[in-house]
């Protein structure tokens, strides 16, 4: 069962990832003053959640609490986006160190519901690896976004559930991760198979599609009362051709589409609402 059309979009912006160098593309945003000045732009234009990978001072991936803290805290400091860390980091972070991305005290974290051939590389979940976290994120009270690649991933949710009870803020967030080398397809079959085998305690679930799938995944989201995120995470062209510029771009494509599904964007006291997540106690001016 899956739950009823929102009237609203979620729209989730992803805007660096792990993958992906500075080098090779100079507007992915790697610096804390270029992720900030990406959130408020994306914000303005529809998005009501960020999910963050951070860098170094040589842009490569990181998952310095420092860094992760300072980055939440900028985030919180110059938007009202709900902050969500990547615990994915990159193929390469080790288990104990992804643990330690809740030390940052986000609003939300990713937790990916398995294994997965990534590319070249193996992205690695072993089941103690996801329990760990999950159980985790109950005793910290951050509100999970679970990651399915694939449909495996989406039998191994119902064992987590079963085994460990409601997220913290029991609300159920899933998120279709679709067309990476290795897992599901970015396709509308592939997606409306996903979205039919989602436990019944899923309350929402948003796709993104992973390079040229990102469009078709989006359009079939839509279709089927899902949420949207998009980002230079998942997608570095515009179109055939057209390498993206800003985050916004993909942010504004989005916000049309929700629009022409008459599901415009939500703001992120909607997206709050809809994912039980209050705001952190650091945000709220007397
Ligand atoms: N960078 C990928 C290996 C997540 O953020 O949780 C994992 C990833 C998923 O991006
Ligand atoms: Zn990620």
């Amino acid at each position: 069962m899956t739950p009823a059309a929102p009237s609203g979009t979620l729209i989730t912006v992803a805007p660096t990832g792990a993958e992906t160098t500075k080098q090779a593309f100079p507007a992915l945003p790697t610096t804390l003053a270029e992720l900030t000045e990406t959130a408020i732009r994306c914000e303005s234009a529809g998005a009501a959640m960020i999910h963050l990978h951070i860098r170094d001072d040589e842009h490569r991936p990181t998952l310095e609490t420092a860094r992760l803290a300072a980055a939440v805290d900028a985030i919180r400091s110059n938007t009202s986006l709900i902050v969500q860390l990547s615990t994915g980091g990159s193929v390469h972070d080790p288990l104990d160190a992804r643990l330690t991305v809740l030390d940052a005290e986000p609003d939300s974290c990713s937790l990916t519901m398995g294994t997965v051939n990534f590319g070249d590389d193996v992205f690695v979940n072993p089941w103690p690896f996801i329990c760990d976290l999950y159980q985790l994120s109950q005793e910290r009270q951050v509100v999970p976004e679970f990651e399915l690649f694939d449909l495996g991933h989406v039998a191994a949710l119902h064992r987590l559930l079963a085994t460990y009870g409601l997220p913290f803020g029991e609300r159920v967030h899933c998120d279709l991760v679709m067309g990476v080398p290795g897992g599901m397809p970015g396709t509308a079959d592939a997606l409306v198979a996903a979205v039919q085998a989602l436990p019944e305690q899923t309350t929402s679930w948003s796709a993104t599609g992973i390079g040229r799938t990102t469009l078709a995944v989006a359009f079939a989201s839509l279709a089927k009362g899902g949420h949207l995120r998009v980002g230079m995470e998942d997608t570095l062209n515009f179109a055939r051709g057209v390498p993206v510029t800003h985050n916004v771009e993909l942010v504004e494509r989005a916000a049309s589409l929700a629009q022409l599904a008459e599901r415009p964007p939500m703001t992120p006291a909607a997206a709050r609402d809809l994912l039980q997540i209050t705001p952190h106690p650091s945000t709220i001016r007397p």
